[in-house]
């Protein structure tokens, strides 16, 4: 039997086991003041920062910007002018910050990337920043990027070409628009590019860095996507992979471990905080049941039902192919939800009082119905 509400305080247990383990991103945003750097870390993170964030100054010119509870930190360079001698001073600071990290031995405060923020509005660059980037790039061995923030129209353009050619020691430069810019009274051009700077950062950071990063960011829903279809093919491979036994309908509550870690590692990928009454919503519709408890038994030939060539009598027996296929709906519907509510057009509300659960149980049927398993193999 399956007892609903133990199985929700599992993907609770599940969800904070993860956050537990989580480590952290640290990130330097550099770059002269006004560029738009804050501007750029609330499009990167959200809000959550910007109302959250407790500024420590580390020095005269370096801020470390945390929040409670969450996987990031970020060193903001504050009221940089870049004449040569606070130049030095600041590149001075930043390298230190980064030996001093490092010295300390606790991989989890290492630095990990730095962003140098150019105004894309500034025609040119000047030397005292080409010798900044330089010097920060070669005197430590983090990766650097360059981000022309407030990025519209030609200009912009023309100033990453001229400074990509200047072959700087960097990995990449971005154009961004960070928030809408509002050109006159028809007009606005539409924000873009952080999701941009996202997906490439995740590719250069370290593995735990990578899941903080991707926990934390809201501007790149391909990117936590991207997470998700690696952690449904994880439940898929780790437990009906090859060798899989297949199990008798009664034992098919044997499944439902690996699909709650399924969607308690979802949950954490989205960077959701689902509320208990929620989750329970979600969960009981997708399985099928009001009641308090259901046996095995019963999900599978509920779901069974929808898996064409299947019908309900399939021996009594519940295979790997079969046990994939409601895995992958399962997960791929969690997602559909995840998405839905990160972009604010399905609240809890909806969930909990009903009025989505008819969409929802759609949404997973059809994908049993057409699961495309070789996305996950
Ligand atoms: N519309 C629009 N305005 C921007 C953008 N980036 C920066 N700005 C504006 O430029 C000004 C300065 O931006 P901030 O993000 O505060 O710049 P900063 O680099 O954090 O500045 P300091 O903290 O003083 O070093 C603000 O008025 C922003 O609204 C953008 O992408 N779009
Ligand atoms: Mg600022």
């Amino acid at each position: 039997m399956v007892n609903y509400e133990d199985m929700i305080k599992m993907v609770y247990d599940k969800i904070s086991e993860e956050y537990e383990k989580m480590g952290h991103v640290n990130i330097i945003v550099a770059g002269k003041t006004g560029v738009g750097k804050t501007t750029l870390i609330n499009s990167v993170f959200g809000k959550k920062i910007e109302k959250t964030g407790i500024g420590k100054p580390i020095t005269q010119e370096l801020k470390e910007i945390t929040t409670p509870d969450y996987p990031v930190r970020l060193y903001d360079t504050v009221g940089l002018e870049l004449n040569s001698e606070q130049q030095e001073r600041v590149k001075n600071d930043i390298v230190s910050l980064i030996m001093d990290k490092r010295k300390k031995g606790a991989s989890d405060e290492f630095i990990h990337c730095i962003w140098y923020c150019i105004n894309a509005n500034s025609n040119r660059i000047e030397d005292e920043e080409v010798k900044f980037i330089t010097s920060i790039a070669t005197e430590s061995d983090v990766p650097v990027i360059i981000i022309f923030t407030q990025s519209y129209g030609k200009n912009s353009v023309e100033l990453q070409r001229y400074v990509d050619n200047l072959n700087l020691p960097v990995k990449k430069s971005f154009r961004v628009l960070a928030a809408d810019y509002e050109i006159d009274d028809e007009y606005t051009k539409k924000a873009y590019g952080c999701d941009e700077v996202v997906e490439f950062v995740i590719e250069i950071l370290p593995e735990t860095a990578q899941k903080a990063f991707i926990n934390a960011q809201v501007a790149s829903l391909k990117a936590k996507r991207q997470k998700a279809q690696m952690i449904i093919s994880g439940a898929v491979a780790g437990a009906f992979g090859e060798g899989f036994i297949p199990l008798p309908f009664a034992d098919a509550a044997a499944l439902v471990p690996t699909q709650i870690a399924m969607i308690a590692s979802i949950t954490v990928a989205y960077g959701m905080n689902i509320k208990k009454s929620t989750m329970t919503a979600i969960v009981t519709s997708l399985l099928g049941s009001t009641g308090a408890t259901l046996a095995g038994r019963t999900i599978v030939a509920n779901l069974l039902k929808f898996i064409p060539g299947l019908g309900t009598g399939a021996g009594g027996l519940i295979s790997g192919g079969t046990a994939a296929i409601i895995t992958i709906a399962l997960g791929e519907t969690y997602v559909g939800i995840m998405e839905l509510m990160m972009k604010g057009e399905l609240s809890d509300k909806q969930i909990e009082n009903g009025e989505y659960l008819e969409n929802m149980k759609k949404m997973f049927k059809d994908k049993l119905k057409n699961t495309d398993r070789n996305k996950y193999c």
